[in-house]
């Protein structure tokens, strides 16, 4: 039976990709890696330091650069990152988000937070949704990233909860590896094409009603 639902971040509650791709590019251009749309869609829901590494490869100059010099790049991202995401208010959360967040309140589902982002509680704040959430996974606490389970199967135990009981969102591929690996089920917020995994899959975040989402259980 349903009891707990596991939410993303970035791509389900609020769009912060474009926010993201904007850091990057200039992280990446300031030290002669090209980077395009294109590119930054493999860094979806990646880990910070995991989305360098895969910009220092497409660049050919990993072997360039210390581990210290990697670790400012990324704090260097990061401060960019910083700096575009104060503009977030409550109007950027996805449509009919905030909606289904309260219909779960309401039925007595209890809601967890599963994003690689460590800025997750300072935007969740912004956008004026911290209370809706019973818990947050800390992503610097966790030995492997999406595609790894790891992060929805220590949430639903944040929820006290049984993996069975809980479904997750997610708009990246590795996210919903992460949710099937954790043998939940998953919505998935996409094209076809990219949410093949999911079992269920929506264009938009405004198709997600808990009414619909029961259907699909079968509850
Ligand atoms: P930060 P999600 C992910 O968020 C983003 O999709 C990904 O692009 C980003 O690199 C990652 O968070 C880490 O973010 O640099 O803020 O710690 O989709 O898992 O909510
Ligand atoms: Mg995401």
């Amino acid at each position: 039976m349903l009891k707990g639902i596991i939410f993303d971040l970035d791509g389900v509650i609020t769009d912060t990709a474009e926010y993201h791709y904007l850091a990057w590019k200039k992280t990446a251009e300031a030290i002669g890696v090209p980077f395009d749309r294109e590119f930054n869609e493999e860094l979806k829901g990646v880990s910070r330091m995991d989305s360098l590494y895969k910009i220092l490869d497409h660049g050919g100059i990993r072997g360039q650069f210390s581990e210290a010099q990697v670790e400012e790049l990324a704090h260097d991202k990061n401060i960019y990152y910083q700096e575009l995401i104060k503009e977030i208010t409550p109007n950027d959360l996805l449509p009919g988000i905030k909606d289904f967040l309260l219909e779960c309140k309401e039925a007595g589902l209890k809601l967890g937070l599963a994003s690689a982002s460590k800025n997750g509680p300072v935007i969740l704040d912004r956008l004026e949704v911290t209370t809706l959430f019973d818990t947050i996974v800390d992503p610097g606490k966790l030995k492997k990233g999406k595609p790894d389970p790891e992060i929805f199967v220590k949430a639903a135990a944040q929820l006290q909860l049984q993996v069975n009981e809980c479904i997750g969102v997610e708009d990246a591929e590795a996210g919903i590896q992460a949710i099937k690996g954790a043998n939940m089920f998953a919505i998935g917020v996409g094209t076809p094409d990219r949410m093949k995994l999911a079992d269920w899959q929506v264009g938009s975040t405004t198709e997600i009603t808990l009414e619909r989402l029961r259907e699909k259980l079968g509850e």
